[in-house]
């Protein structure tokens, strides 16, 4: 069989709107030999400064985030500069697009204009070839999706605060992880049954208000802790055993919160500084079970990380998504400081699906485990779920257990669990088993 011409004939760039009812950019990738591609970019709400650029207009319309110049950008100099470049060659492709952009951050282009032009050129490949795009992304890889498939733990928001509820806890988001679930499948069963409990107790104690950004719980708690207790009850009332079969996953979001080593909890009218914050999520580990702890400290902060990490990191997987911004270059200098353990995955925060694999390969290399993830601004695209299960990298954050955003993403995990069969191992409990700080301990 003569191989598929996967040159890149034109793109086309369209305006869509996000989960918040925000612009935000559609590319599609054109093939020579017919196939095409599409991809939506997410955004982000709670944000690291050293993210990539997201392109937005400013001026009146739409609050300012419109983004004609990112689109303008995707039909102009971009589909200018890829017209003709070969699809399967996606790192000489992302290269080309950061030789373009040829900023540190992609300010020029705009980190939206770029990241949808490679995951539709991603996408486009991989339909070229006939084949699903995880199992395009193994082969990538070295990866045989036959034998090798790792199926994902999820990490699923059950309340859901901070900047994606009008910080109505300081905390951002209270997960769940089911490491004693048997299968993708059966880790959704089991959240499902955890975020009906969650609502149910929170309407008993009057603390229900809506839903969050991502589909959590709206919590309307008196304070931080009392949405932890409420969860670690949501999840006995479910029948599960806390910690065995389900545990808690925190996203502090601390740069939301604090700067310069002073952190200031809104909801409980007190400030902590670096050590003090420290004790606090070091006393809530004793006292609850968490098994992962997101941007415990601000990015600012690289030295109390350190510390925050030698004192749990042999217990607790401490994941950088603000800290790391899935940076590759971040990733080894936070080891070498022996900050964190684990990094977050985000493509739109470097721009291209290349930078964000570097990452990954990084991640690897120093040790650190992965999680890939959404943002809180999301869309039907399920790119990630194919980035997660094509890359291997065994977990999975999309935000909660509703709204369509969200549940198209673990639907689209279910399907592909069942299409892949035995074949595929779920991550499961193995994922804190692989972490390297924890096995040192
Ligand atoms: C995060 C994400 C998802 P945002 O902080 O991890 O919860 O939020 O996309 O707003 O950065
Ligand atoms: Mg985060």
């Amino acid at each position: 069989m003569t191989a598929p011409d996967t040159r890149i004939h034109h793109l086309v760039a369209r305006r869509v709107w996000d989960s918040r009812g925000r612009p935000t950019v559609e590319a599609e990738v054109h093939l020579h030999s017919g196939a095409t591609g599409r991809a939506i970019v997410p955004a982000g709400a709670s944000r690291g400064t050293r993210e990539a650029l997201e392109l937005r207009d400013g001026g009146a319309a739409f609050g300012g985030l419109d983004v004609q110049q990112a689109l303008a950008h995707v039909r102009g100099e971009i589909a200018a500069a890829v017209t003709g470049l070969d699809t399967a060659d996606q790192a000489a492709l992302d290269a080309r697009l950061v030789a373009l952009d040829g900023t540190p951050n992609k300010q020029r282009l705009g980190a939206n204009a770029t990241l949808a032009v490679s995951m539709a050129a991603a996408h486009a490949a991989a339909a070229a070839h006939g084949l699903p795009l995880y199992a395009w992304l193994g082969r990538q890889q070295g990866i045989d999706m036959q034998a090798n498939a790792l199926l994902p733990l999820p990490q699923i928001q059950i309340f859901g605060g901070g900047a994606h509820a009008g910080r109505r806890t300081d905390i951002q988001d209270f997960m769940v992880q089911c490491p004693g679930a048997a299968s993708f499948a059966e880790a959704l069963e089991w959240t499902a049954e955890v975020y009906r409990h969650a609502g149910l107790v929170m309407q008993e104690r009057g603390a229900l208000a809506g839903v969050a950004d991502e589909g959590g719980w709206w919590p309307a708690f008196g304070g931080n802790e009392e949405a932890l207790e409420a969860l670690l009850r949501a999840i006995e009332r479910a029948g599960f055993v806390p910690g065995e079969q389900v545990s808690i996953a925190l996203d502090i979001a601390a740069s939301e919160f604090g700067r310069g080593g002073r952190y200031r909890l809104g909801l409980e009218g007190r400030e902590l500084d670096s050590d003090g914050l420290i004790e606090m999520l070091l006393r809530w580990c004793e006292r609850y079970p968490i098994t992962s702890i997101e941007d415990p400290l601000a990015e600012d902060d690289a030295a109390a990380f350190a510390r925050f990490t030698q004192a749990a990191g042999t217990r607790l997987q401490i994941v950088g998504d603000d800290f790391l911004v899935s940076d590759a270059a971040l990733v080894r200098e936070a080891a070498a400081a022996g900050a964190a353990n684990t990094v977050l995955l985000k493509p739109n925060q470097r721009g291209t699906l290349s930078e964000t694999l570097a990452c990954w390969r990084a991640a690897r290399e120093v040790g650190y485990a992965a999680i890939v993830s959404a943002r809180s601004g999301e869309s039907e695209d399920t790119t990630i779920v194919d980035l997660a299960i094509g890359w291997g990298v065994g977990q999975l954050k999309v935000g909660s257990f509703a709204r369509s955003e969200r549940m198209a993403k673990w639907n689209e995990a279910l399907r592909i669990e069942e299409r892949l069969g035995t074949s595929a191992r779920f991550a499961g409990a193995a994922v804190f088993g692989r972490n390297p700080a924890r096995a040192r301990g």
